[in-house]
């Protein structure tokens, strides 16, 4: 089977803007595009928001994502409610980081969004707050994204 370790894997709820940052970060155009089923580019695998909404899916996330090279969880600064399980990122034996999107909304809360990761396992140095609308925070991402990728990707030595 191919290797995921290259890829960045995007979970998070239904609408946090998980398609948006990845086509941000891919320099794609911007355009809605509900995500009906898992979607693996180059450089990503986005998952619906299903997965992590309802307990049932949760599971098949985890599959799909867990050979991934960097998990990255999705809160947006606009969600009042997170659905994502306690320390869900301890399941995982890769790196993770957390993303709060939606920046530049009018009413993003992003100390909400930082409780909701803290939940979900992720300490505050592993924390990014991005608007793929406006940029912000974009090249600090791909940054991090960069340096935790290498960490990870196939060697001559460890790869499969
Ligand atoms: N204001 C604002 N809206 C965003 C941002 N990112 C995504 N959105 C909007 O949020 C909605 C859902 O985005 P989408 O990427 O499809 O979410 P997904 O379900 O997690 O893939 C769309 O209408 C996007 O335009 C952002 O950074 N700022
Ligand atoms: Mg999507």
């Amino acid at each position: 089977m191919a290797s995921n370790r290259n890829r960045v894997a995007l979970v998070g709820k239904i609408g946090c803007g998980k398609t948006t940052l990845m086509q941000r970060l891919s320099d794609d155009p911007i355009e809605y595009l509900k995500t009906q089923m898992v979607t693996y580019t180059d450089r990503f695998i986005d998952t619906p928001g299903e997965f992590v909404e309802l307990p049932f899916f949760t599971h098949q996330a985890i599959n799909i994502t867990c050979d991934a090279g960097l998990l990255l969880v999705l809160v947006s600064a606009t969600d009042w409610q997170n659905t994502i399980p306690p320390n869900f990122v301890y399941t995982y034996n890769i790196p993770f980081m957390g993303v709060v999107t939606k920046i530049d909304h009018p009413e993003a809360d992003i100390k909400r969004a930082r409780r909701f990761l803290d939940y979900i396992g992720i300490r505050p140095h592993l924390i990014v707050e991005v608007s793929a609308i406006t940029g912000e925070g974009i090249e600090h991402l791909q940054n991090r994204i960069a340096d935790l990728l290498k960490k990870t990707a196939p060697t001559k030595r460890n790869r499969r």
